[in-house]
């Protein structure tokens, strides 16, 4: 793969070279041919995600943000200054796809999840609003259990006041039993990128 220089540009002090979307995959045997760590957005349809990336790379519209849920339903990579790749994978718990069609989803996030060599660690977003769903707890509990670190972030921290972002922190860090508080975001605010532009950089370079 080669650097495209001419798009660089800083991202909350984050030096990007260059983010490219490389492929989409429904299946462990599609994943890229370059083996390079690689960190996976999670969460439930419409927490986030896609708005998320946008924000993290510094971009408008490089992945899809959809006024209509359940819209990824594959495995998207994007290589970050050649070194690392972001994936993000289809909202899980989507309900108005078929029911077929939910089960595939959910299947190839559990075989990607337990499978992918390269899988480094999970960024698993809630809704700051609703503190995690019983799907959210579920979905958690086998990341865990298939020896994935796991980082809980908030999102949509412009849609709460002070207090209930403080109250809300609260019951997702006791249900979730985290260490500390999670980091919150807001990409239509611009908050909280720096933190976990470096939470997921600190989880890339363990990986080396
Ligand atoms: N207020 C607010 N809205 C957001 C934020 N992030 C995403 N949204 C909105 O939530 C909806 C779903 O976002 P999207 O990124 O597509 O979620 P995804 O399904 O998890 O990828 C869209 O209408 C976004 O504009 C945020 O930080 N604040
Ligand atoms: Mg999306």
């Amino acid at each position: 793969m080669k650097n495209e220089n001419n798009n660089a540009r800083e991202v909350a002090g984050v030096k990007l070279f260059s983010v490219k979307f490389v492929k989409s995959a429904t299946k462990l045997s599609e994943l890229p041919e370059e083996r390079l760590p690689q960190v996976a957005l999670l969460g439930r349809s419409n927490v986030g995600k896609s708005s998320l990336l946008n924000t993290l790379f510094g971009v408008k519209n490089m992945v899809k943000v959809s006024s209509t849920p359940g819209k990824t339903q594959e495995l998207n990579f994007f290589a970050v200054n050649d070194a690392f790749y972001i994936v993000d994978l289809p909202g899980v718990g989507y309900t108005r796809v078929s029911y077929k069609k939910q089960e595939q989803m959910a299947e190839s996030i559990r075989k990607y999840i337990e499978g992918s060599e390269d899988l480094k660690g999970v960024i698993y977003l809630v809704d700051i609003r609703h503190c995690g769903t019983p799907i959210d707890e579920e979905t958690i509990k086998g990341i865990r259990a298939a020896g994935r670190p796991v980082l809980i972030v908030a999102s949509k921290r412009d849609k709460v006041n002070q207090f209930e972002c403080a109250k809300n922190c609260k019951i997702i860090q006791e249900k979730f039993g985290l260490e500390s508080l999670p980091i919150t975001v807001s990409s239509l605010k611009k908050t909280g990128i720096a933190e976990l532009w470096s939470e997921i950089l600190s989880v890339v370079a363990e990986a080396r």
